[in-house]
């Protein structure tokens, strides 16, 4: 994972302790077990109980064959058992590899089969799809479905006895991989991105400080779970630390989310920017102004958040707002609580730690002048040297001396603080879903009546981008519908997300000087349709 020499510095500075998940929710239980960990709906877990709960399904997971160093898929929407069972993973040392619940089969099968894993852990019905009909694209992996069953594995049923909880073999060490995050990409099939104990928990509580949580801190979790904004930044994991509680939101609706706010004096809570404004527009909006005058503190962060609508987050709904520019491969860089409003509204913070290191580049690997946009390049001690199972991906997603090419273009001031101004990767940010174009084109091709197919950002009032697929139709095919694409894409079991919102069909791709797709003047010949 990382060089030796660096784990030394790591751990000599003190951001790596050798402390694990395991070892953070015992010391918790330990020190206040009787406090409320977890609020989901009427169900009010106390740390003591999340504690039990997370030791008695290990045991029960650890009964059915799962051991240290596995891999188990987990889609599960924002619900207290996701901590029951990541937590009990952690315990065993077996890894989560961390699913969205807008995953469909196409997804949710390569997950599988790539990290091999020996079960998948979903619910009944969620938003109206039957998670259990991942079955098959999950096969050989065991079902494991909380709630109604239907002749899989019950998540319920595993919960084994305390006697079995004391034979449970020991868990793992912290500079072990603890889970594997999925990346936003830009490639042909997702990648993984290992995340050791050590690397992530400093994350963690140096995110929690920066954030300034405590035991009196109330996280509304509004975006899913088991995103890394939403997990560590300082997300449900940094209230753990802390000692503080986390109320989950089954949707981040303002009808849903606002009178949550009001009920459980939430403190913090983190989204998108299309999240905000609408909740901004909610309360503008309402007769009764709902009352949130618990929170201190909103997040956003996942996607560019623009300069009118960040002026007025703070007048709009009475908190502080923080940017939050991160990525699961690790860097985060956030505006500080105490800073001005013209960083607050005008920046994407800065980085987490003293150590993490940016470059910032052109094409040549070669640094721009201070202040100038370029290539961001980051290497530190929460940041992955490498994607799990992906040796030829990393030889190009990485420098030779280990800094992980972001793919974003960004300024850095003299200041020290970020402005994110672009984007060199072939991905559409959709509202802060990453889509990756190579995957969605891979999936437009197999359609019969497709030759060749682009997938491109076009610009969006609300979600900051939306995606259009570029197709030259095979010749004498019938005539290609958006609706027809879209119902292929769906009937391959691709997300929702991913799924192109317009369709352009070309005669003929331009291609740029070394032959390839120029996106470029794609969404140039885009704009100027959008003009005329
Ligand atoms: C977060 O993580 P990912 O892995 O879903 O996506 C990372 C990418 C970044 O490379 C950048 O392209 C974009 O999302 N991004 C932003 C941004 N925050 C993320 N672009 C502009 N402004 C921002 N504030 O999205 C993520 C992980 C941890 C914390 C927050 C976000």
């Amino acid at each position: 994972m990382f060089p030796e020499e660096f784990a030394r510095v790591y751990r000599d500075r003190g951001y790596w302790t050798g402390q694990t998940f395991d070892d953070l929710l015992r010391e918790r239980a330990a020190a206040h077990g009787d406090r409320i960990a977890v609020v989901d709906g009427a169900d009010r877990v106390s740390y003591a109980q999340l504690r039990d709960r997370a030791l008695r399904l290990a045991a029960g997971l650890h009964g059915i064959g799962v051991r240290r160093g596995d891999r188990v898929v987990v889609q599960l929407p924002n619900t207290a058992a996701y901590f029951d069972v990541v937590f009990a993973l952690f315990r065993l040392g077996a890894l989560p590899v961390f699913a969205l619940p807008a995953h469909r089969s196409a997804e949710i099968g390569y997950f599988c089969a790539h990290t091999e894993a020996v079960a998948f852990v979903t619910t009944d019905v969620h938003e109206g799809f039957d998670h259990r009909t991942l079955a098959t694209a999950a096969e050989p992996a065991t079902l494991i479905v909380a709630g109604d069953a239907g002749g899989h594995v019950r998540l319920d049923s595993l919960y084994a006895d305390p006697a079995d909880v004391a034979r449970l073999p020991a868990g793992p060490a912290a500079d072990e991989v603890a889970f594997l995050q999925l990346s936003g990409g830009s490639t042909g099939l997702p990648k993984l991105i290992p995340r050791t104990h050590d690397d992530y928990l400093y994350s963690v509580r140096a995110s929690a400080e920066i954030c300034a949580l405590g035991p009196d801190s109330i996280y509304l979790t509004a975006l899913p779970v088991s995103h890394n904004f939403t997990m560590s930044s300082p997300g449900v994991l940094g209230v753990l630390h802390a000692g503080g509680r986390i109320v989950l939101a089954p949707r981040p609706d303002p009808a849903t989310v606002l009178p949550l706010i009001a009920a459980e004096r939430v403190t913090i809570t983190a989204v998108v920017p299309p999240l905000a404004l609408l909740w901004l527009e909610a309360v503008e909006a309402a007769a009764d102004r709902p009352d949130l005058s618990s929170l201190a503190v909103l997040q956003v962060g996942g996607a560019k958040l623009v300069d009118t609508v960040a002026a007025r987050i703070g007048p709009g709904l009475g908190c502080r707002l923080q940017q939050v520019f991160g990525m699961a491969e690790g860097l985060v860089n956030y505006t500080r609580l105490d800073d001005p409003d013209e960083i607050v509204l005008h920046t994407q913070g800065r980085p987490i730690s003293p150590d993490d290191e940016l470059r910032i580049v052109d094409e040549r690997d070669e640094p721009v002048p201070v202040g100038e946009v370029g290539h961001l390049l980051t290497r530190g001690p929460y940041t992955i040297r490498g994607y799990w199972r992906a040796a030829e991906h990393n030889r190009t997603a990485f420098t030779a001396d280990g800094f992980y090419r972001t793919g974003d273009l960004v300024r850095l001031r003299p200041d020290g603080y970020l402005v994110v101004e672009g984007r060199a990767k072939d991905q559409i940010n959709r509202g802060g879903e990453k889509i990756a174009a190579e995957e969605v084109e891979n999936h437009l091709l197999t359609h019969p009546a497709v030759h060749d197919a682009a997938v491109v950002a076009v610009p969006d009032a609300y979600l900051g981008e939306r995606s259009c697929a570029f197709v030259v139709p095979r010749p004498g095919a019938a005539p290609l519908t958006l609706p027809a694409l879209r119902r292929h894409m769906r009937e391959r079991g691709l997300a929702a997300y991913k799924i192109p919102d317009r369709l352009q069909i070309l005669a003929a791709f331009p291609v740029t000087g070394v032959g390839k797709v120029s996106r470029r003047e794609l969404r140039a010949a885009l704009a100027a349709t959008q003009k005329g």
